[in-house]
This record gives C-alpha cells, structure tokens and sequence, in this order.
C-alpha cells in the first residue's frame, strides 16, 4: 500500500536541500527542512490520537508551518479542513462542530472564543501563531523529524472545504486524494511547471486557488514559492525580479496595473502569469497586454471541482473566455430545465465530470443529488458557452453568488441576518461591479412599521458574518421589485445599482 498524494507531493523531497519557500524576511527554507516540519507535526498528530479520517480544522495566518500542517495531514490521512481567518466565532462555530473536527489549531489570539467552542463540541484545541509558534509547535520540537507515512488509496478522503450555497448553510465539500493529485499533475503539464520555476505567492493557503492550485502545483514540480502573508503591489513588484510565474485573482493584476512600478520591463523574465476565481474582465486583460506584451493566462475552477478549463500556455489565450477544457475533463453545457446538452454556440449551465470532481457533500446526500448527477457531472451554477473556436466563456451566474475580489459570498446568508433584525419587512444582497473586488455585496432592505435601525444591522452583519462578507452599502426601499410570480428580480436590482461605486468613491 502506498499513500498517492504524500507520495508524489512530498515523498520525492525528502532529503532534498532544494528551495522552497523564500520568506520576506530572506530566510529559505529548503524541502528537507519543510518535510522534517511536517513529520514533527505529523507526530504530534499521532500523540494526540488522530487517525486516519478524522478532521483537523485549521483557522491560523498563512505561514510555512500552516503549509506544514496540510503536509503532516496527507501523511497521516487526517482530513485538512483550512479555514478563512476573517471567519467569526459564529461562523467558525458551524464549521468545527457540523465537521466533527477532532483537533482544531487555531491563532493564539483567538484561543479563547474557539475553547468556548471546542469544549462543547469536544475537539482538541492547539495554536499556532503567524511566526510559526505556538502549542502546536511547542509539541511539535519533542518529536522526531520522520514519521510513519498513513497508507491511503487514491479514493480516500483528503481535505473538507467549505462553500456556502443558495439556501445559506455551508457545505463541506469532500475532496480525495485523487481529486487533488489528478489535477495538480494536470496542471504541472498544461503550464508547463518545473523544478526550476519559482512561484510569487500570495494568495491565501485556505482555499482552492492558493492550496491546491499553486502550493500543490509547486509541490509537485518540486520548484520554489516566494510565499508571502498576503498581497501587496509593492512587495510582488519588489520580488519578481527573483521570480518566474504567478498565479492571482483578478484584483492582484488590476491592483498591480494600478502601480506605476508595474512596466513591461518588471514584467520581463516572467514566463507566465494565471489568473482565476472570478472573472477577469476583457479590458485588464487588455490593459495588461498593453502594459507588459504578455497574455494573462486565465482559467476556470471551483472548490467541488479542482480546475476544469484553461486557456492554452502555447497557442492563443482569449480574453474573456476561461479556454478549453482540461485533459480528463469532460465538458458541457446543459439546459438548465430539462439537463440535456446544447449545441455549440448557446448558452446554458455548465457541467463538469473527471478525476477532479469531488465525492460529495459531507453528511449532505440529498444536496449532493441535486448537484452532483448519477452519471458523475456535476452541475456548477454557472452560466457559459462555447465559442466556434472551442473556448468555454462564462456569462454569468445561474446561482445566486457574488464574487468580491476572489471570495464567495452568498445573499442569503446575509439575507438571514438582516431578515432577522427589528424593522426589516424583507431584504435582497445583490452583487454591484465594484473597480477593486470586482463585485461587492449591496442590501436592498424594505422597512416594516418604524423602520430599521442601520446601526443595528450593521453589527448584526459584524457579528454573524466574516467582514469580507458585510454590504457596502444598505439601501432602503419600499418594496421589492417582483415578476408577476413574486419572485424578486435582483437583475433589476443590479441595473438600477450598477453605477454605484465609481471607480473615485471606492
Ligand atoms: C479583504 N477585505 C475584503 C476582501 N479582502 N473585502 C471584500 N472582498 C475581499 N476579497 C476587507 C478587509 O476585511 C478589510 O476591511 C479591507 O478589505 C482591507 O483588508 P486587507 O486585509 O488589507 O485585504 P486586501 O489587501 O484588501 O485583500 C484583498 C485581496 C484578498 C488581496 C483581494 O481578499 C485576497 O487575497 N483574495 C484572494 C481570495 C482567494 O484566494 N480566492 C480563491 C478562492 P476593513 O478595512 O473595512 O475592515 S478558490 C476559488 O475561488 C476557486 C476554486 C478558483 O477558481 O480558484
Ligand atoms: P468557489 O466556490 O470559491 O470554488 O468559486 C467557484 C466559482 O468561482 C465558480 O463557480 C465561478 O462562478 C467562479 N470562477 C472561478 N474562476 C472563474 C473565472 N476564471 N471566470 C469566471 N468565474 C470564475
């Protein structure tokens, strides 16, 4: 018996002085010292009676040790479960218990409000701080530095991440071993990743993009990250004269086309830079071209599913479109009534099938028959087409979703809690084209009686709901607009809106 994933990712580095994550403060670390990290982690893991299976939910800053800790879950075959440190208490509170977490590591200065948590949901509790100290790594020194590697078949549970969904309650996509493996080594091929290759990083490990994409990408190459907190124009201009590629959301090439310092020059030695989460709009792509002379590389994915398109890294990157599907990955657009596919040319819902899509939602059949077919498609929500040339465009959203710069945001989880508050008859969260996230959530909020305190909904909203998640902007309305079946037509709700944040007032 082997272990697929620890054995292509981190197995092949073991004893290797090779490069691995430059740190801003100048430090490297190689892969030997990251695995032996990892091992030590692995141990504590051991010690604190995980097995495979269990879950190990993770709220902490991104550090090398963050990424060591996915690296000692693979090995062991506990199931990682990172999460969003902008997640709040009540958040969080869903996410440990609804998982069953056996251990919890979280930031030393949230350890208080998560052991109010842990001690009725009975998970184990240790930190973990940004500098990489901690009780978690206290007990991480005693151990030695090579651990029993867990056997695991492809087919066994990797990672838990957890996407909100239309009816507001989140839902914890279950990701093997295959799913994350198959498509890394996809990827490594299709954008011709190697040794050599030296990512700029600074994307959040807790999500799909910068874990799964980027760090498992490079895992695999067994090339270099230059890894940083988070994104700052300045210091990905400051670092990529030491770099080869980079991988972001659109906000990180319309904030880097809004710095001077971003020239054609700066740009040079860059082979190849990928774009992805949300749309990236025809003029950045453009306007990068125009600045640099390089094409960003743009691609298509979800949480459920891994990557499942990609523009070409040889031949032409069409901007506004997502380019073809991935090898392994069958593609179709469906009619959203009646699932039947459509001929090239119309616009319909797009369905995915491969090695990438996931095994379900945890304890969720019924919502996993809704979304994940019988015959292996899984229907994503979105809206797409494929042009003559073969390219998949999206068009839009059949799901109700705001993207604001790269995370998800659900009306109706915001809905729930602006419902909920003294003086609301009713609300409606619609997505608003905003010049830096892209989209950014706005309340419609129809007042009942004396009217709603916005003070109150507010710190309702600071609460209930991570800050990314909070509308800019609340609106009072006296009613909704409705079609002649009640329902409420957000379009109209986004037409009138639309303007709303000029690129000067953001
Ligand atoms: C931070 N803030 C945000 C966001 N991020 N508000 C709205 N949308 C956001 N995305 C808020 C903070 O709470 C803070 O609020 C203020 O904005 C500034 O915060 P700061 O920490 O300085 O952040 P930032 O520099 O503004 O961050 C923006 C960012 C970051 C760099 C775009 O959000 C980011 O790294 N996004 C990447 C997300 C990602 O990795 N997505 C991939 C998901 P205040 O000051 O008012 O308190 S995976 C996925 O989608 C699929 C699978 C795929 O295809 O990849
Ligand atoms: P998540 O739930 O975080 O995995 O987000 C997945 C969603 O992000 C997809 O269903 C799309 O709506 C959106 N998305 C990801 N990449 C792109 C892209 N390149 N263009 C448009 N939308 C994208």
């Amino acid at each position: 018996m082997t272990n697929p994933l620890y054995d292509a990712l981190f197995a092949p580095h073991l004893g290797k002085a090779t490069p691995f994550l430059h740190l801003l403060d100048g430090t490297t670390l190689t892969h030997d010292a990251f695995l032996r990290k990892a091992a030590q982690i692995g141990g504590v893991l051991d010690a604190m009676g995980l097995v495979a299976g269990d879950r190990l939910a993770l709220q902490v800053e991104k550090s090398p040790e963050a990424l060591a800790v996915y690296a000692a879950c693979v090995q062991k075959g506990v199931i990682f479960l990172p999460l969003n440190m902008a997640y709040t208490p009540v958040e969080l509170d869903y996410f440990i218990d609804n998982s069953g977490a056996k251990l919890v590591v979280c930031d030393p200065a949230k350890e208080d409000g998560i052991s109010e948590i842990t001690a009725r949901t009975g998970a184990q509790l240790v930190t973990l701080s940004a500098q990489g100290s901690g009780s978690l790594i206290e007990a991480a020194t005693a151990q030695p530095e090579t651990t029993h590697t867990v056997d695991r078949s492809g087919d066994d549970l990797a990672a838990f991440l957890y996407t909100s969904g239309t009816t507001g309650r989140s839902k914890g996509a279950m990701l093997t071993q295959d799913n994350l493996l198959s498509n890394s080594e996809v990827l490594k091929e299709y954008w011709a990743f190697t040794s050599e290759d030296v990512l700029l990083h600074a994307l959040p490990i807790f999500h799909t993009h910068g874990l799964f994409v980027a760090s498992n990408v490079m895992l695999l190459s067994g090339g270099a990250m230059i890894f940083m907190r988070a994104f700052s124009a300045d210091a990905m201009l400051e670092h990529m004269p030491r770099a080869t590629t980079m991988m972001g959301v659109p906000t990180f090439y319309t904030r880097l086309l809004d710095h001077e310092g971003f020239t054609r020059e700066a740009a040079a030695h860059m082979r190849l830079f990928i774009s992805g989460s949300a749309p990236l709009l025809a003029e950045t792509h453009e306007l990068f071209e125009a600045r640099t002379g390089q094409h960003i590389l743009e691609r298509y994915g979800m949480t459920e599913t891994n990557m499942n398109t990609s523009n070409p890294y040889e031949g032409t990157r069409k901007a506004g479109t997502v380019g073809f599907p991935l090898p392994g990955v069958e593609l179709k657009v469906t009619n959203p009534e009646t699932g039947t596919a459509l001929p090239q040319g119309e616009i319909g819902v797009i369905e995915v099938r491969g090695p990438n899509v996931f095994k379900g939602y945890w304890q969720m059949p019924a919502k996993t028959r809704e979304e994940l077919r019988e015959d292996g498609f899984f229907i994503t929500g979105d809206l797409g087409q494929i042009d003559s040339d073969g390219y998949v465009q999206i068009v839009g959203r059949g799901k109700d979703l705001i993207i604001s710069g790269g995370y998800n945001i659900y009306p109706k989880e915001i809905e729930i809690v602006i419902d909920d508050q003294p003086g609301v008859k009713e609300s409606a969260v619609i997505g608003v084209p905003h010049p830096d996230f892209g989209e950014s959530p706005v309340a419609v909020v129809v007042p009942d009686g004396a009217g709603p305190d916005l003070e109150q909904i507010t710190n309702a909203c600071a609460t209930a709901l991570a800050r990314f998640k909070h509308p800019r902007k609340i609106i009072i309305l006296a009613a909704l607009p409705r079609n002649t079946m009640g329902k409420v037509q957000k379009n109209a709700l986004r037409d009138d809106y639309k303007d709303m944040f000029s690129k000067s007032e953001s």
